[in-house]
């Protein structure tokens, strides 16, 4: 019986010592209830009593070696799985990440933030109006004329008689001054519409910010005073303005208003086309009859407005040669902002 249990612990260890043993069938074929070790144990009431508890040792000694063995195969086999898992699953943290591609503001959307913020500091409130406008409030209004050529639909988009694609933002105005009475401070920027054809310098859409002041003793010294601080935040400290006189029916006396060419200081350049000045802005103190026609007593109050194009400030400020380039999204193009 020692034999058997010797050759049955012999035979078990090396069948699993083979790296492909089938570990459940051998575990029974040794350990089974009708396995071969069960079989030497059921034979032990023929010992006699003195060999019983040898033989009886011996088997539990070899039942607990091949459980040993087939623990320890088995823990060898989940830790190969557990190797080829974590293998198959490697991260390597140290490559870098795939760099996700961020938005940004358009240049137009840029310039007309950073005039925005000007205004904002100086206590100016932002407004906006409809794109799809009454006749009465882009021109009327304004003291524009039935015969002026800007209304002349060669160059405004009518939609009917009386309804239009606004051609300034200055109706955003009209319109404030018509329900609320002085103090007013306000900035329209937005778009606006003309029958232009396009080339480098038109387009029939873009965007205008225009400025209304209206109170008791407003100057042209205001105006002056406020078109100078914009244009050194705008352009730099070192900017100056310079008025020359001009006719918009809705201001009187108008002006068209240049800074100093921030290229080269005023000596002239390219950019300024040798003027030393760059035209940027029009502007004027309101004439009484817009005031009038908005419901605000000119005997009381006064007031200067201002307007600018969007599009013109963006192509001095990142030398822009061509306006087209604007509208093409080309992301080669709007990428350099
Ligand atoms: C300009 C130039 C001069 C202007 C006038 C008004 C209003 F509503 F008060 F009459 N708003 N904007 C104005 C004046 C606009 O743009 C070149």
């Amino acid at each position: 019986m020692r034999e058997t249990l010797e050759k049955i612990k012999a035979e078990a260890l090396e069948a699993l010592s083979a790296p492909d043993a089938n570990i459940e069938e051998l575990r029974i074929k040794y350990l089974g209830k009708k396995g071969e070790l069960t079989a030497v144990l059921r034979g032990m009431g023929k010992l006699s009593a003195e060999e019983r508890p040898v033989i009886g040792q011996l088997a539990n000694e070899v039942r607990a070696e091949i459980e040993a063995k087939i623990e320890a195969f088995q823990s060898a086999a989940k830790e190969r799985e557990l190797d080829a898992k974590l293998a198959a699953e490697k991260l390597d943290v140290t490559i870098p990440g795939e760099k996700i591609r961020a938005g940004h503001f358009h240049p137009l959307s840029l310039v007309q933030r950073q005039l925005e913020d000007i205004f904002l500091g100086m206590g100016y409130s932002i407004v906006e109006g409809p794109e799809v406008e009454l006749d009465y409030y882009n021109f009327q209004a304004l003291n524009i004329p039935k015969d002026h050529p800007a209304r002349d639909t060669q160059d405004t988009f009518y939609i009917t008689e009386n309804i239009l694609l606004r051609s300034q933002t200055s109706p955003v105005q009209a319109r404030v001054m018509e329900k609320t009475q002085p103090p007013i401070k306000i900035i329209s920027p937005g778009r606006v519409y003309r029958s232009d054809a396009v080339d480098a310098t038109h387009s029939p859409l873009f965007h205008q910010l225009e400025g209304l002041v209206i109170d008791k003793n407003i100057t042209m010294g205001d105006l002056k005073g406020t078109l100078e601080m914009f244009a050194k935040r705008m352009f730099g400290e070192q900017t100056e303005i310079r008025f020359r006189p001009h006719h918009f029916p809705f201001t009187e006396p108008s002006a068209e208003v240049d800074v100093s060419c921030f290229v080269c200081g005023g000596k002239g350049c390219r950019l300024c086309k040798g003027e030393g000045w760059i035209e940027v802005l029009g502007a004027g103190m309101v004439h009484p009859n817009v005031l009038r026609n908005c419901g605000i007593n000119p005997e009381v109050y006064s007031g200067f407005a201002f307007g600018l194009g969007i599009e013109r400030i963006a192509m001095l400020k990142y030398h822009i040669d061509d306006m087209r380039l604007l509208y093409e999204n080309d992301v080669r193009f709007l990428g350099q902002f």
